[in-house]
């Protein structure tokens, strides 16, 4: 068979944060599933990503943390690297946007297509923060989307509707530096003319007529909605200089230019390899499928905007081939959140773990066409079920018996009953479907098939019951183990896309001089015909226990703040613990414009001036709080109310109707701890 041809990428993650279980399940895992799959067919293929270390997620994780965005990158592209080696990621190579090779590609990128008449530029109104004098681009704004009006939306992503937003259509905008509103100003700034693209697009589109469900549902929604230019270039400091003269001060849109770090990244692997030329292959080559595996948050970026992006250019590159973007992967029954630390981190996840549990509960539990929970409970289960039950045991109970009965081999008989016979087919037909689910995407479907043959197998066991006839009839007996070979041959194979290191130690029990990859898949194609010797037998899956799993929860339950429902359950002292409860002494306060119960409050805390806002206008006169000492929560993530910052939160007792702030009964210093 003619060897296919794919170049595979993976959305590149920012360099803002650590990796989370949702970023893994929706565009990493999927990837690298379909990259060991095709590499054990034989096929080309090279998996490229890197880390995307431009727009507004760096810049403003860097103004938090006071140090210039390059420190910010550095750091996240050393946790994110480790930790996707850590999960037995098998990129061919791992860049990242700020590097030089994708400096100056992306400034090609965007000179070709202003040259061939695709970039225009307008005069236009952006958000601009007058207390922090600088326009307010993507995510330095958050406010209401226009759209389906969650509170929520940023200035060019709404999460909980997906939809692209530009900022000035936010409703009541917040500057999420300073919380103020900010004001509408004028600047320049340079297009992509979409609609140029238009039927071009839409005729690529229109041939696409494989691709999963979701991701066309989602185009061709955007495209009905009609396509508008596109800003592409932003008023930064930290990206890629906009290349034409009279733009100083612009970088390119981080979302221009990070799928061209797909490109850039190959060049950085061919250079690496010293073939410098060989990127070529690559991106110029008419029968490569170009596959990028995303979430469905990246959808219109790669099947729209990238797209155009490559068709504007002079060379031919070629386009995505398949954009298999997944849902989302939900935790406990809630919404995966950084900032409310409703995550399960990778970095802390493989300090208790190692790669294959994670690996297989995603890929059997993966949000292919629906939004999945990851419940903690059941990745034990499906863990210890699965694989420690099914597949474990069954491999442990035939080597084991092989081992003791057969001269440490698995025998080869000398003959076959025709039931036996049709088993052999039956693993093949077995195989054929899986092939054909790999390659289509179904990783779910993947795994149960599997699991289901290796279920098949323990029955096998059980009815032929190989312990009763071993010394009236080993020749059966033989033929009974041999069948259970193949099976197990053959799950070591398959399984190896989603749980590399455990098949690889499954396979080292066996004994092939080859090793899994270079045996391949088709290896799988030819009857075994001598027996198997076998290794060093040891336990492939271990059990999850249950201490282990109450210990993740408990985390899980301390990181996050509490809802209201929750906040009727008991917490540890561990979690009290963490709250940072301090005096503070009120030195101004203010009415907060329309809003009647609320009050501005400056309060000094320690070294810190602090601002909060609170709901005690009807309870206390301004006058009287100034100079009052009170107590705080002091270590709440700010928060914006009505329009206004607030960084801690004071301590009240309420009944009813009335209300009073807690107050120390003695005199003392403001910044006091509260034990
Ligand atoms: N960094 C968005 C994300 O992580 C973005 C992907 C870029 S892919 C070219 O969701
Ligand atoms: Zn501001």
């Amino acid at each position: 068979m003619a060897i296919e041809k794919y170049l595979v990428t993976s959305a590149l993650p920012y360099a803002n944060g650590d990796l989370h279980i949702g970023h893994l399940a929706g565009a990493y895992l999927p990837a690298d599933i379909f990259v060991r799959f095709q590499k054990l067919l034989g096929n080309d293929v090279i998996y490229i990503c890197g880390t995307d270390e431009h727009g507004t997620p760096i810049s403003i994780k860097a103004d938090q943390k006071k140090v210039p965005p390059r420190k910010i990158v550095d750091k996240y592209h050393r946790r994110i690297k480790s930790v996707f080696a850590g999960l037995n990621f098998c990129f061919d190579n791992f860049s990242g946007t700020a590097r030089p090779v994708h400096y100056k590609i992306s400034r090609q990128f965007f000179t070709n297509l202003y040259k061939n008449g695709y970039i225009t530029t307008h005069t236009n109104k952006q958000l601009y923060c007058p207390h922090c004098k600088r326009f307010l681009p993507d995510r330095y704004v958050e406010g209401e989307c226009p759209f389906c009006h969650s509170k929520e939306a940023r200035g060019d992503q709404c999460d909980a509707c997906g939809k692209l937003i530009d900022a000035i259509q936010l409703i009541n905008p917040v500057c999420i530096t300073c919380g103020h509103n900010p004001i509408i100003k004028e600047t320049t700034n340079w297009f992509l003319n979409l609609p140029k693209f238009s039927d071009k697009l839409k005729k690529w589109i229109e041939s696409k007529t494989e691709w999963k469900d979701n991701v066309k549902k989602f185009i061709l929604g955007w495209l009905k909605s009609g396509l508008k230019e596109r800003a592409i270039t932003r008023d930064l400091d930290w990206g890629v200089p906009v290349p034409i003269e009279n733009a100083k001060g612009k970088v390119i849109y981080v979302w221009f230019e990070a799928p061209i770090g797909y490109i850039s990244s190959t060049i950085e692997w061919a250079e690496r390899i010293g073939q410098p030329e060989k990127w070529k292959d690559y991106w110029f080559d008419k029968d490569r499928k170009l596959i990028h595996f995303i979430g469905k948050d990246n959808i219109p970026f790669h099947t729209i905007i990238w797209p155009a992006v490559l068709m504007g250019q002079d060379e031919d590159y070629i386009l995505p081939y398949d954009v298999p973007a997944n849902e989302f992967l939900n935790l406990e029954g809630r919404r995966i959140s950084t900032s409310r630390n409703w995550a399960v981190w990778v970095n802390e996840y493989l300090e208790d773990f190692s790669a294959d549990p994670l690996r297989y509960y995603l890929a059997a539990n993966a949000p292919e066409n629906k939004d999945c929970d990851f419940v903690w409970k059941e990745f034990q289960e499906k863990y210890n079920t699965d694989l420690a039950n099914i597949l474990g045991n069954f491999v442990n109970r035939v080597l084991k018996f092989s081992d003791k009965n057969f001269n440490h081999e698995i025998p080869f008989p000398t003959k076959l009953s025709a039931k036996n016979k049709e088993i052999l087919e039956d693993i093949s037909s077995v195989r054929d479907n899986v092939k054909q689910f790999y390659k289509t995407f179904k990783v779910r479907k993947a795994c149960k098939s599997i699991i289901d043959l290796a279920r098949f197998g323990n029955q096998y066991f059980d009815k032929t019951s190989p312990w009763t006839t071993i010394k009236s009839n080993p020749d059966t007996t033989a033929e009974a183990i041999y069948i259970c070979g193949e099976i197990i041959r053959n799950l070591a194979i398959m399984i190896y896309p989603i749980i590399p290191s455990s098949a690889e130690r499954l396979w080292n029990m066996l004994n092939f001089d080859k090793s899994i990859l270079e045996y391949g898949w088709d290896g799988l194609l030819v009857e075994q015909n001598n027996p198997i010797k076998i290794g060093k037998i040891e336990t492939l899956f271990e059990k999850i226990p249950d201490d282990i799993i109450e210990k993740q929860i408990q985390k899980l339950k301390g990181n996050n703040i509490m809802t209201k429902e929750e906040s009727k359950e008991t917490i540890d002292f561990e979690t009290f613990k963490k709250l940072d409860l301090r005096i503070a002494e009120i030195i101004s306060a203010e009415k907060v414009k329309n809003a009647d119960k609320l009050l501005k409050l400056k309060i000094a805390v320690g070294d810190n001036i602090k601002q909060i806002i609170a709901g005690i206008a009807k309870h206390y006169a301004v006058e009287d709080l100034i100079g009052k000492k009170i107590l705080i929560v002091n270590n709440l993530k700010p928060t914006i109310i009505k329009g206004e910052k607030s960084e801690a939160m004071l301590l009240a007792a309420v009944d009813g109707e009335k209300l009073t702030l807690l107050i120390p009964d003695k005199d003392i210093p403001e910044g006091s701890k509260v034990l």
